[in-house]
């Protein structure tokens, strides 16, 4: 926890205030708990109410999305934007579709964008969004009409210097396009106001690998700085297998990894002669259940229904890149039980607090979710540099920008844990002081 009576104050009346959002609280006590080393040192913080303005979302637009399905029924969902804080930039974050999106989970992810976003260097503010809607099992005909429909709303309260939505769990390039297509209609102009879009509609070559290569980049950074090693002969597990997870098991085995494990909602993938993520790829196109698949090509690979069961498969380096609280304390053990000694985060928080603290606890070297996963969104500000710019980088370009990217976020991370706490690879703390410095600055210069 946090000492500084001050963080203690706010933290009370939040938890009071908003008690049935836990994933938005364990988000902030998070970040309370690191920006504890400054917060007393700088009087401005305290004075101009920094803390409580910066944990209230400036703005959060919940509506309804209407639909027809593909048997002429009335579907109805929920769904909302939370615009977190513009400070340093337009608002800028993904669009989540999934049943459990609720308040709670937007306004977690639009926190950490926040900081995320401020770690990248770029102007780009804090935001995310999302439904209720359920993708699976929907045909491309649904997922266009509720995509179209979603906009209908949404359109009004985004734009190129405003706000800039983009994909995240359950939303890829697909729903971007259809989104983006209404968007262009309403508005008569190719503004951009999306990012992730396809290549042929103004995306941004390496978009779509950014976030998985992003998070391996930032990972050799941590094994040289503290281990003088790199990803080479290291056994790897990565949760997931979407666009974050199928990306980083690439880049995993291109920088000379083995990825002995993988999982998705249907369950865990052990594989000791190393997955075939080409062939996870290509299962991926036509199923959306694809762990249970592999098993057909692979015979010899292990196959549990246990999605926490891949946090027992032995490995060095674990990467959760599912979603929110995947790794709970029990899974943390396993995962020290069984040798691992560096997690990286490419999912939003995916550890929970106190998984994190018996990691740190144990020597494993952690990056948090907001420094290492920031790939994804730093290209997404490239792809809006470019849209702006009305011309196109190449992906050598691109991915050399994202390289330098993260590697100056690692640095300003290690920096901070260093200045703060004494020692150079509290990369949570780093991470979040480095994030908050630029935002609380900037919003000191805006006035209140
Ligand atoms: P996708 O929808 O492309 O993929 C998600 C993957 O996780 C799928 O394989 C899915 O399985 C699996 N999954 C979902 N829930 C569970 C669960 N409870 N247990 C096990 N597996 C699960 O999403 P992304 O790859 O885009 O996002 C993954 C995470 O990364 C999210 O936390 C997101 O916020 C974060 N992130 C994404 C970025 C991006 O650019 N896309 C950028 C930064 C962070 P199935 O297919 O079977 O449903
Ligand atoms: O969580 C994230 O950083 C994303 N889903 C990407 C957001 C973006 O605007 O590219």
């Amino acid at each position: 926890m946090f000492k500084s009576t001050y963080l203690i104050d706010v933290f009370a009346a939040l938890s009071k205030r908003y008690a049935d959002q836990p994933e938005f609280l364990q988000a902030v006590e998070e970040f309370f708990c690191s920006i504890d080393f400054i917060v007393d040192k700088d009087p401005r913080i305290k004075q101009d109410a920094i803390v409580e303005r910066i944990v209230e979302p400036e703005r959060i637009i919940k509506f309804r999305v209407s639909w027809v399905d593909d048997s002429g029924k009335v579907q109805v969902n929920r769904a909302m934007r939370v615009q977190f804080n513009s400070a340093i930039g337009p608002y800028k974050g993904g669009i989540r579709f999934n049943p459990n999106v609720n308040e709670s989970i937007i306004k977690f992810l639009g926190f950490e964008q926040t900081f995320k976003n401020s770690l990248t260097g770029l102007p780009m503010g804090g935001a995310k969004g999302g439904s209720d809607f359920d993708p699976e099992g929907k045909s491309d005909n649904e997922i266009m009409r509720f995509c179209q429909n979603y906009i209908l709303e949404l359109y009004r309260h985004i734009g190129p210097r405003m706000d800039v939505p983009a994909g995240d769990l359950g939303v890829g390039a697909r729903e971007i396009g259809y989104m983006y297509g209404m968007y262009k209609r309403i508005e008569n102009e190719f503004s951009g106001t999306f990012t992730s879009k396809g290549i042929e509609s103004g995306g941004s070559l390496g978009r779509a690998e950014a976030t998985g290569y992003g998070l391996c980049y930032f990972v050799e950074e941590m094994l040289s700085t503290f281990k003088n090693e790199t990803f080479k002969g290291k056994r790897v597990i990565i949760s997931g297998s979407g666009k974050v997870g199928s990306m980083a098991a690439e880049k995993v085995i291109e920088l000379g990894g083995k990825v002995v494990g993988m999982s998705d909602i249907s369950g865990v993938i052990h594989d000791e002669a190393g997955i075939d993520v080409k062939l996870i790829k290509r299962l991926s196109q036509s199923n959306t259940i694809i762990m249970d698949k592999y098993r057909t090509y692979r015979p010899e690979a292990i196959f549990s229904t246990d999605t926490k069961a891949i946090w027992k498969i032995p490995c060095d380096i674990a990467m959760p890149c599912a979603t929110q609280n995947e790794i709970y304390l029990d899974s943390a053990k396993d995962l020290v039980a069984n040798g691992c000694w560096l997690v990286a985060e490419g999912a939003n928080m995916p550890t929970t607090i106190d998984a994190t603290k018996y990691l740190l606890d144990h020597g494993v070297l952690f990056a948090p979710g907001k420094a290492a996963n920031a790939g994804g969104v730093a290209v997404s500000g490239l792809e809006m540099a470019q849209n702006a710019m009305f011309m196109n980088w190449t992906f050598k370009e691109i991915d050399e920008k994202l390289h330098e990217i993260m590697k100056n976020i690692f640095k300003m991370c290690h920096d901070a844990s260093l200045k703060y706490t004494g020692k150079p690879d509290n990369i949570v703390v780093g991470a979040n002081i480095a994030g908050f410095q630029k935002v609380y600055v900037a919003m000191l210069q805006q006035g209140v």
